[in-house]
């Protein structure tokens, strides 16, 4: 499929506020830049935004709120290091806009119930700790003594520990979720679901049972060095913007982009580096050599075919393009692979994929061709039901060939928030490994829970079970980033206390329980004061680099607290008088940082020292036994025969009954995962709406739909289930025939519960099989 689906002239969709635009081919520029700079002053004023922006992700600055792409080293960094998505996220939190107890006394939660993400997220930082308590029409101010004494109440009403649950959202600190997941496991349970598992679950399961952790095996140099890297189900120019600079150094040291995505996304064709005088003078560089414009959920197709080719050149080039020395000393399994691969049959990976056999094999023999692959994915890959199966399928491929554990070559799992690695890393995780919690119950004296508890779908499976009465947030939009979201929120309704802990009003506040708190956080890019001084607190980002982050932006508020000293003030309280529980100085704690990272040196491996290696200007990387040493832990703990393990996995791929499309949900770039800034989708040529969404023209033109027809999305599920998103809007787009594209999170009330991942259970955010009606709802006044 050509650009010409793509050539659609301007044009107003009637009253909808919908227009269209070509999509880019081009990402980052001039416009980035500028746009930034608006949002920012929109939200801070000139000078505040300028010392705000100077300050990200350098080494006496703080950790950009965004993503999790890493710095360079410290001598390498620009001036200005930070994308636009980094410039919008810190305005977002740097805004001089406030939510104070005034706004919730003039608007009742009912009223709040109907508005929208944005118009919540556009009020400001949040201030005071509220509470909106049994019966109550509105939240009302609470002293954070009061706050923790409902906390109290509702824990000890509880029968068991295993009837709350705690989440966590990614950019909580690693001292914070420390603390945090130190609290949880006190009270007696692992119910520690987090926003990783919606997000990089796969991988981690992948990874885990492949190479022995799952951690990407890359560092940042790498990158520029790799011979040829595949980027697959990713939207770095909107995602993670800094990738583009690293993927334009590739490519200038000879390396060759192999994009693997349903749409020409305009970060994987060009980029305009407005770092660089070639990125304004001239018309940037091209990245992908080759775009495979696969359909949806056939990547794991693709992976087998490929493995397969890549065996067959091995026999024609007189064994040269395998690996064999590799494959003999750090595997084991190679055999089964290589028989399953060899008879994957064409026909059938040409319909999963919707690629021919001849752009495969043009792929195939880059890759053989290449003295380095490094492989490149993000959700495109995790949010299917065989994406385990498939990152063991790609995992395969680079064990085949070599590419784990040498420069410019390995696994590259792009992950999302800015601390979700570090936040695992420091236990938030409701199955950590038994030598996690050994080390911890020696740290504090007491014993720590075993039984697996909840992730996020089994909590909200739970929840409608009535086995569910306390949740917590750390962060985070609960409410909004599951799936299902009419039932999601109908059942989080029945709670009997929901505690936010939140930078800024989502609707996680307005989806109330019988009692709710909002418990209002400082942010990273502010003085976090503790009795000893100001704080710093550390992160760890997607190549498992971990460093200081200062903030250093007056609070929002006199009132707010660190998340350290949330959870430290509720583990005072709710813990005390509790049998088993963790001994440790929860005020020490608090007063000083350095004691949690003491803690965290002594408990979690790779720590250790903490404070002195913090100091270094850039960090320090963690140790990573496969990356480092091809020492993969995959069956013993850390045994010295440790081999990583080729897999033999089922070949499955979507398939989509007669007349339903696949619909797939992504993020636009005017928005930071539910928070969203904008309606605007630049790079996709959709402005001023949300609630669209993209569709083939000829699959347009077989229902006798034009450009701008309203619509209901009616999902289908297998127990016969429907689901509706009603009134949206059509936009024409290239993407494969048979699939199409809607904006997360309104989506979301699409995609069923019961469908998730298998081994992960991820939730299958792209690919819900839906069907396109004409809209039955009248047209708004
Ligand atoms: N500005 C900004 N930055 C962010 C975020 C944000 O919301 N805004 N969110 C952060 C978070 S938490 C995360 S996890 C990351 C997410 O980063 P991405 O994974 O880039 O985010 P998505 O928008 O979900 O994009 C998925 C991409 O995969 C493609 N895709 C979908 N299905 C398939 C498939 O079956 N096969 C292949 N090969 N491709 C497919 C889609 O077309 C799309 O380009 O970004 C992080 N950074
Ligand atoms: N359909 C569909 N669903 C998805 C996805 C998808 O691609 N499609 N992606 C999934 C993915 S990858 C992810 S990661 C999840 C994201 O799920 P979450 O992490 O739960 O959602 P966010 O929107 O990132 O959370 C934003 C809120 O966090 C709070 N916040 C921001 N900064 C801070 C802070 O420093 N401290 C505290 N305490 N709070 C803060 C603010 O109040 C803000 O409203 O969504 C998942 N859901
Ligand atoms: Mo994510």
């Amino acid at each position: 499929m050509g650009d010409d689906t793509t050539a659609r002239a301007e044009q107003n969709i009637g009253d909808s506020g919908l227009r269209v635009t070509k999509p880019r081919t081009h990402a980052t520029g001039w416009p980035a830049i500028g746009h930034s700079l608006q949002m920012g002053e929109e939200q801070m004023g000139p000078v505040r935004t300028a010392r705000t922006l100077m300050a990200i992700n350098q080494v006496k600055g703080f950790d950009c709120p965004s993503c999790a792409w890493p710095d360079p080293e410290p001598g390498r960094r620009s001036p200005a290091e930070f994308c636009e998505s980094g410039a919008k996220a810190t305005a977002e939190e740097a805004t001089t806009r406030r939510v104070t107890p005034e706004f919730f006394a003039a608007h009742p939660v009912s009223e709040l119930e109907d508005w929208d993400d944005y118009s919540l997220g556009m009020q400001g930082r949040l201030t005071t700790p509220m509470l909106l308590d049994a019966g109550d029409t509105h939240y009302r101010p609470v002293s954070w003594d009061r706050a923790f004494d409902v906390v109290q109440e509702e824990i000890d009403r509880l029968s068991s520990p295993d009837e709350a649950v705690f989440y966590t959202s990614g950019r909580t600190s690693n001292e914070a979720a420390f603390v945090y997941q130190l609290l949880v496991r006190s009270l007696g349970t692992n119910n520690l679901p987090d926003c990783s598992n919606m997000c990089h679950e796969s991988t981690t399961r992948a990874l885990t049972q492949t190479i022995g952790i799952g951690k990407a095996t890359v560092n940042i140099d790498d990158i520029e060095h790799a011979d040829l890297i595949i980027v697959a189900g990713q939207n770095p120019g909107t995602n993670a913007p800094r990738m583009l600079t690293r993927l334009e150094n590739a490519k200038k040291n000879g390396g060759r982009i192999v994009a693997v995505n349903p749409l020409r996304e305009a970060g994987l064709l060009h980029f305009d580096n407005p770092q660089s005088v070639r990125g304004l003078v001239f018309k940037g560089r091209q990245i992908a050599d080759e775009f495979l414009q696969i359909r949806l959920g056939g990547d794991q197709a693709l992976f087998q075919a490929l493995g397969k080719v890549l065996i067959e050149l091995d026999a024609q080039r007189g064994g040269t393009v395998l690996d064999h020395d590799f494959i003999d000393h750090y595997t084991d399994g190679f055999e089964g692979w290589k028989a399953q691969v060899l008879s994957v049959d064409w026909a059938e990976v040409e319909r999963a994929s919707g690629l021919t056999e001849r752009q495969i094999r043009t792929v195939g023999t880059m890759m053989a061709d290449a003295r380095s692959v490094i492989i490149a994915w993000a959700m495109g890959l995790t949010q299917h039901a065989n994406a385990v199966a498939t990152i063991r399928d790609l995992t395969s491929l680079l064990l085949a060939t070599g590419n784990i554990g040498r420069p410019g070559a390995g696994l590259l799992p792009v992950r999302g928030h800015s601390n979700v690695q570090g936040d695992r890393t420091m236990g938030i995780w409701e199955q950590m490994p038994a030598p996690f919690h050994d080390r911890l119950d020696a740290e504090f004296g007491f014993a720590s829970p075993r039984e697996k508890g909840f992730d996020t779908v089994e909590a909200l499976k739970a929840m409608h079970e009535g086995r569910v009465k306390v949740f917590m947030g750390m962060g985070g939009n609960f409410a909004k980033a599951t799936p299902d979201t009419a039932s999601t929120e109908a059942v989080m309704r029945t709670l009997s206390l929901n505690v936010q802990v939140s930078t800024k009003l989502n609707r996680s506040h307005v989806v109330h329980a019988r009692r709710s708190l909002i418990l209002p956080t400082i942010a990273r890019t502010e003085i976090d004061l503790q009795a000893s001084g100001p704080q710093r607190v550390s992160v760890e980002d997607t190549v498992s680099a971990v460093h200081g982050s200062h903030g250093h932006l007056q609070p929002a508020s006199p009132e707010l607290r660190s998340e350290v000293a949330i959870v430290t003030g509720i583990a005072e309280r709710v813990l005390a008088g509790r049998p088993n529980t963790a001994y440790a100085d929860w005020k020490a704690m608090r007063d000083d940082y350095r004691v949690i990272r003491k803690h965290i040196s002594h408990v979690v491996p790779g720590f250790e020292a903490y404070e002195e290696k913090l100091d270094r200007p850039g960090g320090f990387v963690l140790p990573h036994a496969a990356r480092d040493t091809r020492h993969f832990t995959t069956n013993t703990e850390g045994g010295k025969d440790a081999r990583a393990q080729f897999t033999v996995n089922a070949l499955e791929y979507p398939c989509v009954p007669e007349g339903r499309l696949l619909l797939q949900t992504i993020r636009s770039h005017d928005q930071f995962n539910t928070t969203v800034y904008g309606k605007d989708d630049r790079y996709r040529g959709v402005h001023g709406a949300r609630e669209v969404v993209l569709v083939h023209p000829d699959d347009l033109a077989a229902r006798g739909l034009a450009e701008g027809d309203r619509v209901d999305l009616i999902s289908e599920w297998t127990d016969g289930t429907e689901r509706r998103a009603e009134g949206w809007r059509v936009v024409s787009y290239n993407t494969p025939r048979g699939n199409a594209a809607a904006y997360y999170p309104e989506a979301n009330v699409l995609i069923p519960l019961g469908s998730s991942a298998k081994e992960s259970n991820t939730p299958v955010a792209k690919a819900i099989v839906v069907r396109l009606e004409p809209s039955r709802v009248p047209v708004p006044a």
